[in-house]
């Protein structure tokens, strides 16, 4: 084994940088140094994906170039080497989020593979006629399909807790819609159109008082706030690697390892089972037992990469640097002749969704392009809070870690030039 694999396997969670320096941290992201029509890319569509940094990269093409093997199969050595990396990943995923054991990290494609997996494992066989599903107004499709289609399929009913016109959670209406009839809970951390924090320890402690298992989308939260799916109690929380800097296909379920050994799985093939006959199957030990087929290796690797690097800049700095962003955007933003802000939320995450009197939505994203700007225009695959407000669309900038004020600066001058132009 090369030294450089070496020192990856056994790499230690890595150290904290001694600062968090943002120009600094820029220079991994080559792509932030290119141009779109002429002008400086400016990336705010990070709720959608985010860059990866070269580390990232260079993981999936070092797995390519030294240590292509299928996993968990061969005794030969590269077969060995690619099963220490993906299990190497899985374990730093475990401590991303502070797990307690890594048989409870289940690698899927992302968070919507993640909830289906909980919606046809855990709901389908613990559902039955008249039993309640409860979801929040601002839910991804994500995190509504997965539980209409078992409702609908069971004999359930899907409830929807209230949100208000901030777009929070009205507490009083889950505590009212909460009773124990309610089977299971899923809400999202943060919400991808409003930026919404939600109260999910408190939550899923109501929610446990009455029997009900809670899975958490956190999707939006993870790239984002550090997380500790211990200290917040929840039975399952769905991730997205490439939201959080990793590579595209790859994302996590976590579920509690007394859950998850009740389950059976809704995938099968190969890799998940320990005999198989014609008359019997006995499935594998966890977590395999939820990974039927060959997985995405070098995406797991990759992901455990990204995971390494956000653990080196420190979760807790980089949310304080994208609250310091969103405290400046939002501010910036409300000085914009005919802007009005979806989603104000006391607790909230680095997304600014708004509407502008003069233009459409995806007239300003169109403006925005011209200017280099990224952002998201349309209803971010949450029509319910769209509906909620009103609105068929919004306009999103979504901050990620190597967004500066500059950037907003950009989008604020972007944003007055759509106001000239609609004039
Ligand atoms: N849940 C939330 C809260 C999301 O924001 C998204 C994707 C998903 C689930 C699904 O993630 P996937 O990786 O499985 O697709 N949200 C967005 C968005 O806001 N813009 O593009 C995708």
């Amino acid at each position: 084994m090369s030294a450089a694999l070496a020192s990856r396997k056994l790499n230690p969670v890595p150290e904290r940088l001694p600062v968090f320096d943002v120009e600094a941290l820029r220079k991994d992201f080559p792509i932030l140094s290119t141009s779109v029509h002429g002008k400086p890319l400016i990336y705010l569509d990070n709720a959608a994906t985010t860059q990866k940094p070269p580390v990232v990269i260079d993981a999936l093409r070092d797995y390519y170039e030294g240590q292509n093997a299928n996993v968990h199969r061969g005794v030969h050595h590269l077969s060995q080497v690619a099963t220490d990396l993906y299990e190497h990943a899985r374990e730093r995923m475990r401590a991303f989020i502070n797990a307690a054991v890594s048989c409870e990290i289940v690698w899927t494609r992302g968070a919507t593979e993640a909830l289906n997996l909980v919606a046809h494992s855990y709901g389908r066989p613990h559902l039955g006629p008249g039993d309640e599903v409860l979801i929040s107004h601002m839910e991804h499709h994500s995190n509504i399909l997965p539980w209409q289609l078992l409702c609908e399929e069971k004999g359930a009913h899907l409830r929807v807790i209230p949100i208000n016109d901030q777009g929070e959670i009205i507490m009083e209406e889950f505590d009212r819609l909460l009773s124990e009839r309610t089977k299971i809970v899923a809400v999202v951390h943060v919400s991808n159109a409003l930026g919404t924090i939600n109260p999910v320890k408190e939550i899923v402690a109501k929610a446990h008082a009455v029997g009900a298992v809670v899975v958490v989308d956190g999707a939006q939260s993870a790239p984002h706030t550090p997380i500790d799916v211990r200290d917040l109690g929840c039975d399952f929380f769905a991730m997205s690697g490439h939201k959080m800097y990793g590579p595209t296909g790859i994302g996590i379920l976590y579920g509690r390892a007394d859950k998850f050994e009740s389950m059976i799985p809704y995938q099968s093939g190969g890799d998940m089972i320990l005999s198989v006959t014609f008359e019997k199957t006995v499935f594998n030990y966890l977590p395999h037992k939820f990974e039927a087929g060959t997985p995405h290796i070098e995406g797991a690797i990759a992901l455990g990469v990204a995971v390494d690097y956000l653990m080196r800049l420190g979760m807790d700095r980089v949310a304080a640097h994208e609250h310091e962003l969103l405290e400046y955007g939002t501010k910036v933003l409300q000085g914009v002749d005919g802007l009005r802000m979806v989603g104000t939320a006391r607790e909230k995450a680095g997304v600014l969704s708004f509407v502008m009197d003069k233009a459409h939505p995806h007239d300003v994203g169109q403006i925005l392009d011209e200017h280099g700007v990224a952002v998201r225009s349309g209803h971010h695959c949450a029509q319910p809070v769209m509906q909620r407000y009103g609105l068929a669309a919004t306009t999103r900038a979504s901050l990620g870690l190597y967004n500066t004020k500059a950037d907003i600066d950009v989008l604020a001058t972007a944003l007055e030039d759509v106001n000239r132009i609609f004039s």
